[in-house]
């Protein structure tokens, strides 16, 4: 045992472990590991990162900062020997939901991978004081509460450090938190938070509606709120104001800290700008740099310099565009600004795609990045390939040097150490420890790819692993699931473009199927984890169509040992360590083109799951790696799809009326059963959906998807080894999906850290 931890730990209980309380311990903890971080912070020399970002979806950090500071184990047999739990003590820890999903939880790998690699990289966001909401079922439809996660003793500590920022010509003290990230085996970075003191959460009133008028009071109290109304949309715009101005004022003075005279401000920062809701970090460095007397030339020159963009997204109605008059009542010191930037874009090119304001006075905050920033990337290399041909060609022309591609990447501590141990294990035992520190290491797996001890032990991991699912889910939501079924899993957030309603009409089909007499080859249990945005009828819609369709085929007893339909409540980062390694099945199957690159995708793989997916995103790096044997591609090509909507001639009627399973499988949303089981209103609005619009062609695919998937459940049936060694080819080959490379690739093209 580590004595000297042991004695640390217990100095901070004040008492003998065994006599503790969890929550004892778990403050013990949380002060052991800010002491220890905190030694491992180092001066910043050369050029820092400073991540700017809306959402940090960081999840719990405990299991995660003993890992980093390499005594998990020694902790973990600490508490065991005093008849202590770590995993109870794991439970009292609130999780920070300060996301909605891939771009949040990205910026949170992120910084993971930057303190491993010792880079100096600090997080810029807000402290909102509920996460993204919490999802309940009530009645079958989605329920939203607020996530009130602040706790009194958190890992984001209260600084005394406070920024003035002008709001709506107001003054207001930013106030900074502080958390500390600390890298595996590496340095400790910070994620800064902000926040006003003033917010008042007792303006929550029903579920999650809260009074919008008063900005001091309500600034940070949600993450998104909804801004399907025009106070809504406002409100947003005053949280980004108020982390862009702290973030600027908390960058120049780190910087003048360090001796930069501001000149020289891009050979001391360096600004990376995640998606537009940071954007207008770049008029408002302007305008401060204008303050300090630099001519305004210089300080545009200055903040290109520094700033760098990257883009998450081909959906245009995702692409933040704001009407003037909402920019001239939040930040009205900044539209002098912007009009200038706008009239210097305008002398570059006459373009008027191009324009930052553009002729009905609405600002384009994407287009504001692409002139005044020095790089702008993707996410995945299709996506930047679409990004270069055509959302923003015409930006391309303009500045082809300015746009390059860095295929996302997840951190391999949380997604592979902490949440499946058994597996890091077992190839710890196969390849030695190397793998930790450098991914490309876990291609030695091949080496056993054809090893039947191997294969099996793979397969009997896989197997606790589902039962640990199985068991969790019947204490969380009293369900219970057959083990030895196959686990099909699409967690992801809920939008059509995912299309979660494919998925949807396979399961109808398959159960119609077993009714007709026709059994799969093996029973499958198909899980499903994901919210919706509260104002998204459609996808509300098809969550309860789901938990329709699960009630009667949990009713039914031919089809119910056959299949199988879940839906986790309130999926989030707790939630995925649990169900990722319990995955064989790992449904990506977006409409091609449409899901920028997916980082689901990869953590399925690196926990030995196969993925069912359609040529979107990263999938495609996916297949390009893992070979056509172990990964089940189906679907229209991201080029048919776009060449289907630049013709325009989609009609999914046709498709409804001409494919008799298609037409099956739609229609039983209104059948007796169904109508028995749910609401005759949402399931009827989704069947007209999908007959009438299907605006993300879910049925030009249908069949293609049947046949994949049957095929894949057949394999899985048939040869359990040979399943097995998929896995092992699909974990062998996801070291190119860290996030260590990723960040590498950054700093190599980007950032030049340190230097
Ligand atoms: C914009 C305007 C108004 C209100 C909300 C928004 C908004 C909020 C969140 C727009 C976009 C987001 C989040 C986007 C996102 O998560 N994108 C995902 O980013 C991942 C990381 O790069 C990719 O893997 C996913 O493919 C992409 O969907």
């Amino acid at each position: 045992m580590n004595k000297e931890l042991y004695r640390k730990l217990t100095g901070l209980c004040e008492k003998p472990l065994a006599q503790a309380s969890n929550r004892d311990i778990y403050l013990a903890l949380l002060d052991l590991v800010q002491d220890l971080s905190q030694k491992n912070e180092k001066p910043v020399t050369g050029r820092k990162l400073y991540y700017i970002s809306a959402e940090f979806l960081i999840g719990k950090l405990l299991s995660n900062n003993l890992i980093n500071l390499g005594i998990y184990d020694d902790v973990r047999a600490i508490l065991q020997d005093s008849g202590k739990n770590l995993s109870d003590i794991e439970e009292l820890e609130p999780e920070p939901s300060l996301g909605n999903g891939g771009l949040g939880r990205l910026a949170a790998c992120f910084l993971d991978s930057l303190a491993t690699l010792n880079l100096p990289g600090d997080g810029i966001g807000l402290r909102y004081h509920c996460g993204l909401f919490r999802q309940s079922f009530q009645n079958d439809v989605q329920n939203e509460a607020p996530d009130l996660w602040l706790d009194e003793h958190s890992w984001a500590e209260k600084t005394d450090v406070v920024y003035p920022v002008l709001l709506a010509g107001k003054t207001c003290s930013a106030r900074l938190y502080k958390l500390n990230v600390t890298g595996y085996h590496g340095r400790t970075n910070h994620l800064n938070l902000f926040d006003l003191d003033t917010i008042d959460e007792s303006l929550i009133t029903d579920g999650i509606s809260f009074d919008k008028s008063d900005i001091e009071k309500n600034l940070t109290l949600f993450l998104y709120p909804d801004d399907s109304d025009d106070a809504g949309r406002l409100l947003r715009i005053y949280q980004q104001y108020l982390m862009v101005s702290a973030g600027a004022q908390l960058i120049l003075s780190e910087c003048e800290a360090r001796g930069c005279d501001l000149h020289n401000l891009a050979d001391y920062a360096a600004i990376q700008i995640n998606d537009t809701h940071p954007s207008m970090v770049i008029p408002e460095l302007i305008r401060l740099l204008g303050e300090k007397g630099i001519p305004f030339e210089e300080t545009v020159q200055i903040v290109t310099d520094t700033c760098a963009y990257t883009n998450h997204t081909i959906l245009s109605e995702a692409l933040e565009k704001w009407p003037r008059h909402f920019l001239d009542q939040v930040v009205p010191q900044l539209m002098p600004v912007i009009e200038k930037l706008d009239c210097l874009a305008r002398t570059r090119t006459d373009d008027e795609s191009t324009a930052i304001i553009d002729c009905r006075n609405v600002v384009h905050m994407a287009n504001m990045d692409i002139h005044f920033t020095h790089s702008t990337n993707g996410v995945a290399a299709l996506h930047t390939q679409i990004l270069k041909d055509s959302e923003l060609a015409n930006f391309y022309r303009l500045y082809p040097e300015k746009f390059n591609n860095k295929t996302n990447g997840i951190t391999f501590r949380r997604w592979l150490l902490e949440c499946n141990p058994a597996l890091t294990k077992e190839i710890g035992m196969l390849i030695g420890p190397g793998f930790r520190q450098d991914a490309d290491e876990l291609e030695k797996l091949l080496a056993f790819a054809d090893d039947p001890q191997v294969l099996q032990k793979l397969t009997d991991i896989k197997k606790e692993n589902k039962k640990a699912l199985a068991d969790w889910l019947y204490q969380k939501q009293g369900i219970k699931i057959n083990p030895d079924a196959m686990f099909a899993i699409q967690s992801k957030r809920l939008h059509e473009y995912k299309r979660q309603q494919l998925n949807l009409l396979f399961l109808i089909h398959l159960y119609l199927e077993i009714k007709a007499g026709h059994t799969p080859a093996v029973p499958l249990v198909s899980i499903f984890g994901a919210k919706a945005a509260p104002a998204y009828t459609i996808a509300k819609d098809i969550i309860h169509a789901l938990i329709a369709l699960s009630k009667v085929v949990a009713a039914d007893p031919q089809a119910s040992p056959w299949m199988q339909i879940v839906f986790v409540e309130n999926y989030n980062v707790t939630a995925a360590e649990k169900m990722i390694p319990a995955c064989d099945l790992s449904e990506q199957i977006s409409l091609a083109s449409k899901e920028a690159s997916g980082t689901g995708n990869m953590k399925f793989m690196l926990n030995g799951a196969v993925t069912l997916g359609t040529m979107d995103g990263a999938n495609v790096e996916i297949a390009e790696r893992v070979g056509n044997d172990n990964i089940y591609i189906f679907g229209q090509s991201s080029r048919q799809v776009i060449n289907r909507y630049a013709k325009g001639d989609y009609c999914a009627y046709d498709w409804y009326e001409s494919d008799p399973n298609i037409r099956r499988a739609i229609d039983f949303l209104c059948s007796p059963q169904m109508q028995k089981a749910g609401h005759e209103e949402n399931l009827s609005r989704l069947h007209n959906e999908l007959i009438y619009k299907d605006w993300f062609q879910t049925l030009p695919d249908f069949n293609a998807y049947l046949v994949r998937k049957a095929q894949a459940m057949t394999d899985y049936a048939q040869d359990t080894a040979a399943w097995s060694k998929k896995a092992l080819v699909n974990i062998a080959k996801a070291g190119f999906f860290s996030s260590d490379r990723t960040i590498a690739e950054y700093n190599r093209d980007i950032w030049h850290l340190g230097e």
